[in-house]
């Protein structure tokens, strides 16, 4: 891992405490610090599957079982994780009438029991079971987890309720992002590999926005070669004191 530059660090500070407007797009390494892997890399999610058979339609018509199975223990393991500092941080800084908000990739709702507020989950959100048919729409986050493959309504298949490859992200909040990213001055990118589209391009329209981009990661991503800082580290050791929680 590049080491933390204690000087950037200072600047960084310096402009997150200044920003008339910011935005925060976060991604899986945000969580990591909670006990939840982020998909790509050595440990990572994707680990022994393709993507494309554990978060497409076309994977999940083809084995809905094994789907489930894959979410059902991400949800286990999410139900025993708690949010972390850098969450806490985040949370933080809904209290800021110039924060616009979080725009999240994740799925976990950590962002959520940390208490942000202002939050775009523009993936979804794994508790929520819906029909692949049907209106039919439940929040599990407070049931037992346990498999259920039918609808109750129609009898046709349930699934999880997030973003697969070749899906379309929900336009509210899609849009929404968008419009946050475009009025404000600072966009903090947090552990997300940028590879995913369309949350990626959010880093392109901030810059074509006139943006300032600070990342914060454990390694270099490709839009660290469009950050003005990029702040080498844990994101829950980075925000925290990235963020002045004593400010009013
Ligand atoms: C730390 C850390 C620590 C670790 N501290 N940091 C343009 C170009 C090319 C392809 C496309 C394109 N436009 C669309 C596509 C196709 C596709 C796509 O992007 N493919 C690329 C991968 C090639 N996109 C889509 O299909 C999207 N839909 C779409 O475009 O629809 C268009 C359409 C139009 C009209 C009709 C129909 C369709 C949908 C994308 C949905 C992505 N879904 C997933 C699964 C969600 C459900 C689930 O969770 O199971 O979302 S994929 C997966 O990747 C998940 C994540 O949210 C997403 C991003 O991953 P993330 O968060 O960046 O995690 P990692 O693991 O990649 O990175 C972790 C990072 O953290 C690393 O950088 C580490 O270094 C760092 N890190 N520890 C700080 N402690």
């Amino acid at each position: 891992m590049v080491p933390l530059d204690h000087g950037q660090l200072s600047v960084a500070k310096h402009v997150v405490a200044g920003a008339k407007r910011l935005t925060v797009l976060t991604g899986a390494g945000i969580s990591a610090e909670s006990g939840i892997p982020t998909f790509r890399g050595p440990d990572g999610y994707w680990r022994g599957h393709s993507p494309e058979e554990l978060a497409s339609m076309d994977g999940f018509l083809k084995n809905p079982q094994l789907v489930w199975e894959w979410y059902l223990e991400r949800r286990r393991t999410i139900r025993s994780c708690q949010p972390n500092p850098g969450h806490d941080a985040l949370a933080f800084l809904d209290s800021r009438k110039e924060f616009c908000g979080v725009v999240t990739q994740n799925v976990d709702g950590l962002h959520k029991l940390a208490g942000s507020q202002n939050l775009i989950e523009i993936h979804g959100n794994i508790w929520l079971t819906q029909c692949i048919s049907c209106p039919y729409k439940v929040d599990e986050s407070q049931s037992p987890i346990t498999f259920r493959l039918n609808c109750p309504e129609c009898d046709s298949l349930l699934r999880p309720g997030v973003v697969w490859f070749g899906e379309e992200l929900p336009s509210g909040g899609w849009q929404q992002a968008n419009e946050w990213v475009k009025d404000s001055e600072l966009l903090i990118v947090v552990g997300t590999s940028a590879v995913v589209y369309p949350a990626a391009n959010l880093i392109p329209i901030a810059r074509d926005a006139g943006s300032y981009i600070i990342e914060v990661n454990i390694s270099n991503t490709p839009a660290s070669s469009t950050a003005d800082i990029c702040l080498y580290g844990k994101a829950a050791e980075i925000l925290p004191l990235l963020v002045d929680m004593k400010a009013p």
